[in-house]
């Protein structure tokens, strides 16, 4: 199945098999130590607790060093994520996909309680996609418009094995995930609790 919320929007359920799923579970785990709740510039604590690969991120700029904590090199981007990366964009996109050099991916971990406002991801400077896979509990992400924080927007369930691809005209689009659905995933993950999303993006950053 493959279905296009709007213009460069495609999410194609179930993309990731089970042991690809597997797989992934099992690299996030040997990253989980640099997991933290980012701090917001407003005093706020993000509830997802994320880490990064390649540049490190924090509200609201890229670094490559942990500039939020202990000031440590950023964890290198592995390059089969990038083969990763460019094959979700091949299947998305129907082979009409750009050349596709991600050299960030972050790391979401959602406990039971975390939730992620409605936002736009603005601090890359490359226009490339970003591609998005969901693993562990279901969740609601809702897609909105590229205007503003309100309506109108699209409540879409994605569950683990999910790929979100987020380019041309939605690639600014306001996002969120107002909730996840505790419970939802399947044992054999290896994930004791909660959702993961990796999301691969082209910084346009050297
Ligand atoms: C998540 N993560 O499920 C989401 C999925 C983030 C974030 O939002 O910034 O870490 S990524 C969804 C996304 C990314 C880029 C553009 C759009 C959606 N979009 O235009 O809707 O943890
Ligand atoms: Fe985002």
């Amino acid at each position: 199945v493959r279905r296009e919320l709007a213009p460069g929007a495609v999410h194609l359920p179930d993309w990731l098999d089970l042991d690809a799923q597997r797989e992934l579970v099992r690299a996030c785990r040997g990253w989980a130590g640099a997991l933290r709740a980012a701090r917001l510039p407003n005093g706020g604590v993000m509830s997802v607790r994320s880490m990064c690969l390649g540049w490190h991120w924090y509200p609201y700029r890229y670094s490559r060093t942990i500039d939020d904590g202990d000031g440590s090199p950023v964890t290198p981007f592995p390059e089969w994520l990038g083969d990763l990366g460019r094959r979700a964009l091949a299947d998305a996109y129907l082979g009409d996909a750009p050349d596709y050099r991600p050299d960030v991916a972050l790391v979401n971990y959602y406990d039971h309680t975390a939730r992620m406002g409605l936002h736009q991801d603005r601090e890359e400077l490359s226009t490339a996609p970003v591609v998005s896979l969901s693993i562990g509990d279901a969740c609601v992400f809702r897609f909105g418009n590229t205007e503003n924080r309100g309506r109108p927007w699209t409540d879409v369930e994605l569950e683990s094995g999910d790929l979100f691809v987020f380019g041309g005209p939605s690639r600014l689009a306001f996002h969120g995930v107002p909730r996840t659905r505790p419970g939802t995933a399947d044992p054999a993950l290896g994930l004791v609790a909660g959702r993961l999303n990796i999301t691969l993006r082209e910084s346009g950053l050297d």
